[in-house]
């Protein structure tokens, strides 16, 4: 690689967007949580999602219990469980698709399809009231919005 071109590529390293780690905002351990939770015991929850609601549109879970919550597009139209906050507040271990897993640490929101499926694996971590909602046009305006409370 000639000089210029050598000189260039370092250029384009520096200007690139420097990685910035820790999300301290996230469960950081959660591997640690996700592993030392008894899944034999982990709590199936169900909401579904239509026009336009979530139901049920309370749920209350306990720190320190994992749980499969499972979520169901039911309604005719694509909608979103959009909830970075409630996403901060656990630890992740999966989500399931269809024949899929995708392990990640954290998400900030889901697109269901009509008759789209999916199951998140987690254990709920952090106390408070969050409240996830369809962040597509006025969804949330017409109703889209649940409660989760983890006590
Ligand atoms: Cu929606």
């Amino acid at each position: 690689m000639s000089r210029i071109l050598m000189a260039a590529a370092a250029l384009l390293l520096t200007a690139a967007t420097p990685a910035v780690h820790a999300a301290d905002d996230y469960v950081t351990n959660a591997d640690e949580i996700v592993k030392a939770a008894d899944w034999a015991k982990a709590e199936v929850v169900t909401l579904k999602l239509d026009e336009h609601s979530y139901s049920p549109n309370k749920v209350t879970l306990k720190a320190g219990q994992p749980y499969k919550l499972v979520l169901k597009d039911e309604g005719e139209e694509k909608h979103y469980f959009t909830a970075p906050e409630f996403f901060k507040a656990i630890a992740t271990r999966k989500v399931e698709v269809g024949l899929a897993e995708i392990k990640a640490p954290y998400f900030k929101a889901f697109e269901l399809k009509p008759k789209g499926e999916l199951t998140l694996f987690f254990v709920a971590v952090t106390k408070g009231t969050y409240t996830p909602y369809c962040s597509i046009e006025d969804h949330r305006k017409k109703g889209m919005e649940a409660t989760i409370v983890i006590e």
